[in-house]
């Protein structure tokens, strides 16, 4: 198993719950360490930069006012296929269909407000890593 990052985001809906330690408990549990982290308010400009890729699509600018409406936590996560380890932690995008124990299944509501993101391909976690953070805001250890 490689070595590898992802980009995690604590969506807003799990800011305001108060869950970010209890989820970032999870990634650690799970063997992934935390090599970078900061809250940030995103802009309309950065959520939508972020999430170019779903541009066209209809849920777009729910997605982006979602992203914008309170601070979110980024982190780079890193470990042995951190990539997919972490899309497991999280379960399904939709929260109804999430299974049991992931977080989104204990911490989200609805398909828009799914408490976390993570990349979902090596090609993606790399633009994701470096459209938050400088090499050297990242500390691997
Ligand atoms: P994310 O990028 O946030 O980690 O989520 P994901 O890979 O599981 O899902 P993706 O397809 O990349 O969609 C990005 C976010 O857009 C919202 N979405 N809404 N209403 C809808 O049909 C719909 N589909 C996606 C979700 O909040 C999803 O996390
Ligand atoms: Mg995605």
């Amino acid at each position: 198993m490689a070595t590898e990052r992802t980009l995690s985001i604590i969506k807003p809906d799990a800011v305001a719950k108060n869950a970010i330690g209890e989820i970032i408990s999870r990634f650690e549990k799970a063997g992934l360490k935390v090599i970078a982290a900061k809250m940030l308010q995103l802009s309309e400009e950065q959520a939508g930069g972020f999430y170019a890729e779903h541009k066209e699509r209809p849920f777009f600018k729910d997605l982006v006012g979602f992203m914008t409406s309170g601070p979110v936590v980024v982190q780079v996560l890193e470990g042995d296929d951190a990539i997919a380890k972490n899309r497991d932690l999280m379960g399904a995008t939709n929260p109804k269909e999430a299974a049991p124990g992931t977080i989104r299944a204990d911490f989200a509501e609805t398909i828009d407000a799914n408490a976390v993101h993570g990349s979902d391909s090596p090609a993606s976690a790399e633009r994701e890593v470096a459209y938050f953070f400088n090499s050297d805001e990242i500390c691997p250890r």
